[in-house]
């Protein structure tokens, strides 16, 4: 399993070959429990780029979000050429949104949950980088944040160029519905480099006990 600790998977994500390890896991799907609001948060993120600006993964202006943890833990991307353009999306959160989000909050079982939509467009990316939920914890006056998660939820069947990277594995070839988690600190990266937006779901919290 990879982690932040490892500052050397920055640079070297794959160097350790396949070792038969998954470094993220597949929790369920959400689209059947989810029942006749299912397809309205799909169609709510395929319209979020009409109803939302873009932003993107580098912004520091969301005070009451974790982008600028992760803007901070992107590190020198810049220098390496990435830009505001290609790391863009158009991003919704649950408590802008909170009837979109509510029936999500009420099939998983975490305390207090947050939650944000991504719509990612062919030609952007979130580079490779791990959350810490500096703003997650403080919020809600969490000391271990290594007992926050984010369980991430696909809201469209994958589609070719769609792909995310966790440690050292591939995730493609998704369902409408499915959702993966990986471990607190794993650094990860989404790409779009397909023809169609890439949606997907965040959730982040602490599991009920
Ligand atoms: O949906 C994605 O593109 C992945 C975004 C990400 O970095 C995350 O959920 O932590
Ligand atoms: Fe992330």
């Amino acid at each position: 399993m990879i982690c932040c600790d490892s500052p050397e998977v920055r640079l070297a994500p794959t160097a350790g070959g396949s070792n038969g390890a998954q470094d993220y896991q597949l929790l369920g799907n959400l689209r059947v429990p989810l029942g006749t609001h299912w397809p309205t948060i799909v169609a709510f993120a395929q319209g979020l780029d009409r109803i939302k600006q873009r932003s993107s993964v580098f912004d520091v202006a969301h005070g009451q979000h974790d982008d600028p943890d992760t803007a901070k833990n992107l590190g020198d991307a810049v220098a390496m050429g990435f830009t505001a353009d290609n790391c863009s999306h158009h991003k919704a959160y649950a408590d802008e949104f909170p009837l979109i989000f509510a029936p999500v909050f009420s099939e998983v079982n975490f305390v207090s949950p947050s939650g944000s939509i991504l719509h990612q467009k062919p030609g952007w990316f979130c580079p490779w980088h791990a959350d810490i939920f500096t703003f997650y914890a403080r919020s809600r006056g969490i000391v271990d944040k290594r007992s926050i998660t984010r369980h991430l939820v696909f809201l469209e069947d994958w589609s070719p160029g769609h792909y995310l990277l966790v440690g050292n594995s591939i995730v493609h070839a998704w369902e409408a519905g499915d959702v993966i988690t990986w471990p607190y600190g794993a650094y990860h990266l989404s790409a779009n480099a397909g023809f169609r937006p890439k949606l997907t779901l965040q959730i982040t919290g602490q599991i009920r006990p």
